[in-house]
């Protein structure tokens, strides 16, 4: 650990980078997956469980947050950490990605974005400088700039804009932010499906000379072989000494894929969310425990997971859970979920330090198979 934060290289794999992040509150080994704690809490999971499947790092939103139980709130309890009984270091996006897609009534200007909340119909404002003052009342470890993320497709212009406003909201928020010695604010690479927009961005960020970055913008709408182009041009206009986090991403093969095109750190819903809703991630694919076919079928998911969810129950007893709509369905099934995401990140960890990532990729995609297990 460290009175800093600090990243380091430890080993390189064609683009593929095995690196750590040291803080205060702890290491981040990287490539990382962050589960989503969205609310101070990841969906269905104590937080024991997290940390035991080896997450180092979690995520938590100031959009969410801020409405309920509000910023001032939890840091009066002490802090999110301490609220929400994790240890370990916590990264907060900046809210305008969730306002852009959960709040009514959003207008966004220079100065800021002005919405009303999804929850109550509540009026709000928030600038780059509120943003970063509730990720500072959160306690957050690494803070993100606030950013206008457009969704695809969009016209270029509108993508210029955005990116250039986000440019301008990224200046204001290092300024908010200040010098923080052991926390991190980190630029957001805009720019949409535009190659020279991506270009520019991640130029100008570079030249903030910020402790991270990240890719914005992409797993809006775009296919996979867009945002993939995306990484290929924007990894390598960003420093090689800095990390590099993904937003928002992704499927499994889009972590494969991303980390083979030098990204460090990823957080989605998808392990949480679809666990939620019946579908479990597995080493030898996706298995969907709606479908009638698990009525009968005695057999665990992945008979040979650490995991207790995978291993000790069968699928009958899964699609049972499911079927019945009982919380212990969506407790199991996020279980394993992100069990199998750190179980691949190690993985690729372990592979990317041995000098075989592309093979391990290439073998981590076949056994997946075809589709439903
Ligand atoms: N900006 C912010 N948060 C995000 C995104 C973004 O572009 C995305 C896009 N995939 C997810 N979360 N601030």
């Amino acid at each position: 650990m460290s009175e800093n934060f600090e990243f380091k290289l430890i080993a390189t794999d064609g683009m593929a980078r095995r690196g750590e992040i040291t803080m205060p509150r702890g290491t981040v080994r990287t490539p990382a997956f962050m589960p989503v704690g969205t609310g101070g809490t990841v969906k269905a999971m104590y937080m024991d469980q997290v940390r035991d499947l080896g997450a180092d790092i979690i995520l938590g939103n100031t959009y969410h947050l801020m409405l309920r139980p509000s910023a001032e709130r939890v840091a009066k309890l002490g802090g999110l950490h301490e609220f929400a009984r994790w240890a370990g270091p916590i990264l907060t996006d900046s809210g305008g990605f969730q306002v852009m897609s959960l709040a009514q009534l959003r207008k966004l200007t220079e100065k800021g974005v002005t919405f009303r909340s999804h929850i109550d119909g509540r009026a709000y404002e928030m600038s780059p400088e509120r943003s970063i003052e509730i990720q500072g009342l959160l306690d957050s470890d690494i803070q993100m700039q606030l950013d206008e993320c457009v969704a695809l497709p969009s016209t270029p212009k509108d993508i210029e804009r955005a990116m250039e406003l986000s440019l301008r909201w990224a200046e204001r928020c290092k300024v908010a932010f200040g010098n923080q010695p052991g926390k991190a604010m980190f630029g957001i690479v805009q720019g949409g499906d535009v190659a020279d927009l991506r270009v520019r961005s991640a130029q100008a960020l570079k030249a903030m000379d910020l402790k991270g970055y990240a890719i914005g913008g992409l797993a809006v709408g775009e296919p996979q072989d867009v945002m993939l182009e995306m990484l290929d041009i924007t990894c390598p206009e960003l420093p090689v000494e800095k990390p590099r986090y993904l937003m928002g991403v992704g499927t499994p093969d889009d972590i494969l894929k991303s980390v083979a095109r030098g990204i460090d750190m990823f957080d989605c819903v998808m392990p949480t969310r679809a666990g939620r809703h019946g579908l479990a991630f597995t080493r030898r694919g996706k298995v969907n425990l709606r479908n009638a076919r698990h009525a009968d079928d005695p057999r665990p998911l992945d008979e040979e997971s650490p995991c207790p969810a995978a291993r000790d129950y069968s699928r009958a007893y899964l699609h049972h859970l499911v079927k019945s709509g009982e919380a212990l369905g969506g407790m199991l099934l996020t279980w394993n979920n992100l069990s199998y995401y750190q179980q691949l990140m190690q993985g690729i960890r372990d592979a990317i330090e041995a000098g075989r990532y592309s093979t391990f990729a290439e073998e981590t995609q076949a056994a997946w198979g075809r589709g439903d297990i």
